[in-house]
């Protein structure tokens, strides 16, 4: 007999039935699907069609913008528009808010194209999100949500094809991508509670530039677990996500050239730190910036805040997050 697998369009159906939801999430995620897909698409087909090169332009953190990462923004923005469901996107690759849809009813946070070193070489890059709900009733509110407030977040590998999501109080599900271009086989995920599979994530070549503290607890608990890091945060907490331990990107404040301390962390707290802080939690893990502060309570003051990140199983980052607090 041919064996079928569940898709996640029938999962995530099932899901809103189950707990008497609108069916306005679901038209969004068949949006962001469709996305990630044409994305995986291009970055396949990319090397072929000169696609993985620069594109010329500087994007709003300072970098060099590849011609994928416009690919991928533009794709996703006229996804989002088709869908009719958000109100107003926030991505990476903008300085402001981008109006989607005034009568839409969700906030998306984005970087549509995250792990760019990787392009060149046609290596795992990613597309994460984080889905907050507008306020319906009542004033309007602003679009800085902590990530405590998204109702989901996810992650694409691509091209790999794996898919995770994360659904507020439903927990992390993984999905495959099959020869029909379809994700499917729902897997929940859950942070392995022993200690033997862990794997600690970090740019090794930082470790001297971190807080002294940080580099001792390293040097106290590096020699216990492997040490993976490909650069591209979708990839490398994938990793977490399935063998557990954590992944880091502490704050730079020891740098040979002060100019290039990064106190305030690298990574962009909506969607980035938030976005795998929400899936690691739905999957019994937890994370926390440098002041050992929960990543899901901080609340942005703006769209593209930064912050240092430990996400992962929850008794390695509570013990780093005792050190960051001058607790342990
Ligand atoms: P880029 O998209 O600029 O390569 O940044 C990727 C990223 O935001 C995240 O995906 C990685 O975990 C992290 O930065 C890698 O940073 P380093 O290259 O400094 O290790």
């Amino acid at each position: 007999m041919i064996q079928l697998e569940q898709t996640f369009m029938n999962f995530l159906l099932h899901h809103q039935e189950k707990h008497n939801r609108t069916y306005h999430f679901l038209v969004l995620m068949d949006a962001v699907v469709s996305a990630a897909k044409h994305i995986q698409h291009y970055y396949l087909t990319g090397a072929l069609r000169g696609n993985l090169g620069l594109a010329g332009d500087v994007n709003v953190q300072g970098e060099d913008v590849m011609r994928m990462d416009q690919i991928a923004q533009e794709i996703t923005i006229q996804y989002l528009k088709a869908s009719e469901r958000v109100i107003h996107a926030v991505s990476e690759e903008s300085e402001g808010i981008i109006p989607i849809n005034p009568d839409g009813r969700y906030f998306f946070y984005f970087d549509p194209l995250d792990g760019s070193s990787n392009i060149p070489h046609g290596l795992p890059i990613g597309f994460l999100f984080g889905i907050a709900k507008r306020n319906l009733e009542g004033p309007e509110d602003g679009h800085l949500r902590a990530g405590k407030d998204y109702i989901a977040a996810g992650m694409f590998v691509i091209p790999t094809g794996m898919f995770t999501l994360g659904l507020r109080g439903a927990g992390t599900w993984q999905f495959h991508i099959d020869e029909t271009m379809n994700f499917v086989k729902p897997t929940r995920m859950n942070l392995p509670d022993e200690a033997k599979t862990w794997e600690l994530s970090f740019n090794e070549s930082n470790r001297y530039t971190y807080s002294e503290r940080v580099q001792k607890w390293i040097m106290e608990n590096e020699s216990k677990y492997a040490f993976r890091y490909l650069g591209a945060l979708a990839g490398d907490f994938h990793r977490v996500l399935a063998n557990g331990g954590m992944f880091m990107y502490p704050a730079i404040v020891n740098h040979p050239n002060p100019k290039k301390n990064r106190p305030e962390g690298k990574l962009r707290l909506m969607y980035e730190g938030a976005v795998v802080a929400f899936m690691c939690r739905e999957a019994g893990g937890t994370a926390v910036n440098e002041e050992g502060t929960p990543i899901l309570d901080i609340q942005p003051a703006k769209h593209h805040q930064r912050t240092a990140l430990y996400v992962g199983s929850k008794k390695l980052v509570e013990d780093i997050a005792r050190v960051l607090r001058n607790t342990g």
